[in-house]
């Protein structure tokens, strides 16, 4: 079942005439401060990770919002919030599917995932509470674990909902003496039964995500709604220097073989794959850890995480290979190891046009300025674009900052995106 041609789009009418489709604002926005406690640290943002007791009582608050409003929600075998409107809920038409992820990072915003999720409850709730009839069931979802955090296994939740997650990678996983399939089952999941978790071919008929833009874009724009055309692909590099430990007082500077210095030169190379050589969009390695890490002793292991970007797939692989070769040579010339282990996270994906069109239309309907624009930032969009057509909607983030405490969205911004969100809805799946 797919989407209705670009002509059959046809303009929403709200269950009422004279009734404007609008979510309730204040409500979303009150439970959207609820949400930010759950993990919030005070002065250090939130940190609510992945498949950690803090994503699970989010889930659970989130579960609670929504069955005050009539709706039912289950977590899934991939530890996903699946949200459906109650006993009016028609499993017999395919699924038009709402939703982010539930997880920050650490030490992030109140708004990357939490936003989407909150909203596609709202618009969840609005269409339950008029009992609209449509084509396609809207259903929410709060995936879990997108950003891989403390579990490396980042979009974890959408693969699973995708029937994509690698279990025999996932069983091998653990994270601060954890095995992941034990904190999946803590979750509510169970990674021994996750194909339950995935939605049959068909059986989803589309996806819209609303999302922070989290990047400066919009704002310096002043433009209220970024219509997303392509979310960004990403590789994640494991990169280990191996030296030699060694007494920082007794040893020669011509006898060293320093790992950290080493991997000073690293992050300097990962750097200028972007800024200098534009290889790749962005480069940046915001992971490092020397062993062991003493004031007095020459490190002799350096594990470094560097994430590469871009919207071109082939400008991905060109980058991966360049700094590869560089680094076989700076090992050499160093007379240290260097092994790299070249994760390809998700390969650049464009949303659906007919879905871009909604978007545009509902926005232009709503008397808001809007504009296309591509995502820097990876998004659960760009998974379940393996099983159905994808939308995204975007808002501005304040002086372009996310993944930080100082994340900020203008509250009439917020409602914005929530009453386009509604109305491409409405749009896409009217009868
Ligand atoms: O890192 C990202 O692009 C996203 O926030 N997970
Ligand atoms: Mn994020
Ligand atoms: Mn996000």
């Amino acid at each position: 079942m797919s989407i209705p041609t670009e002509g059959s789009v046809r303009p929403s009418a709200w269950p009422r005439p004279g009734l404007e489709p609008r979510v309730d604002g204040a409500r979303m926005l009150r439970r959207l401060a609820e949400m930010s406690r759950v993990g919030a640290r005070p002065g250090r943002g939130i940190t609510r990770l992945g498949l950690t007791a803090e994503e699970t009582a989010a889930r659970a608050l989130l579960a609670e919002q929504c069955r005050g409003d009539g709706l039912v929600s289950a977590t899934d075998k991939a530890g996903n919030l699946v949200i459906r409107r109650g006993r009016r809920a028609r499993r017999d038409r395919p699924a038009l599917l709402m939703g982010s992820h539930i997880d920050t990072v650490a030490d992030g915003g109140r708004l990357d995932g939490a936003y989407g999720v909150t909203a596609a409850c709202e618009v969840l709730s609005m269409l339950n509470q008029h009992n609209v009839d449509l084509a396609y069931e809207p259903v929410a979802v709060a995936f879990t674990n997108e950003e891989g955090a403390l579990f490396p296994y980042p979009f974890f939740g959408s693969l699973g909902l995708a029937g994509q997650v690698d279990t025999e990678q996932a069983r091998r996983m653990s994270a601060e003496g954890v095995a992941l399939p034990d904190a999946l089952r803590a979750a509510g999941g169970d990674l021994d039964r996750i194909d339950e978790a995935a939605w049959p071919a068909g059986s989803v008929a589309g996806y819209l995500e609303l999302h922070i833009e989290q990047g400066p874009v919009l704002e310096a724009a002043d433009v209220p709604i970024g219509v997303v055309h392509s979310i960004t692909g990403r590789t994640v590099l494991d990169i280990t220097v191996s030296g030699g430990q060694n007494h920082a007082g007794t040893t020669p500077m011509r006898m060293r073989h320093d790992a950290l210095t080493v991997a000073a030169r690293v992050v300097l190379a990962v750097e200028r794959l972007a800024r200098v050589r534009d290889l790749c969009r962005v480069a940046t390695v915001g992971r490092i850890v020397a062993e062991p890490n003493v004031t007095n002793v020459i490190p002799g292991t350096v594990r470094l995480t560097a994430e590469i970007r871009d919207g071109r797939a082939a400008r991905l692989r060109a980058a991966e290979q360049v700094i590869s070769t560089e680094l076989a040579q700076l090992a050499t010339a160093t007379d240290t190891g260097i092994t790299v282990k070249i994760n390809p996270v998700t390969e650049p994906v464009d949303t659906d046009g007919t879905l871009r069109r909604a978007v545009t239309d509902a926005a232009y309907e709503l008397g808001l300025r809007h504009m296309e624009m591509d995502s820097g930032a990876g998004h659960d969009a760009q998974i379940v674009a393996a099983i159905a057509p994808v939308g995204m909607i975007f808002v501005p983030s304040r002086d372009g900052v996310s993944h930080a405490p100082c994340e900020h969205t203008e509250d009439v911004h917020l409602v914005a995106g929530a009453n386009t969100l509604l109305r491409t809805v409405l749009k896409v799946a009217q009868p």
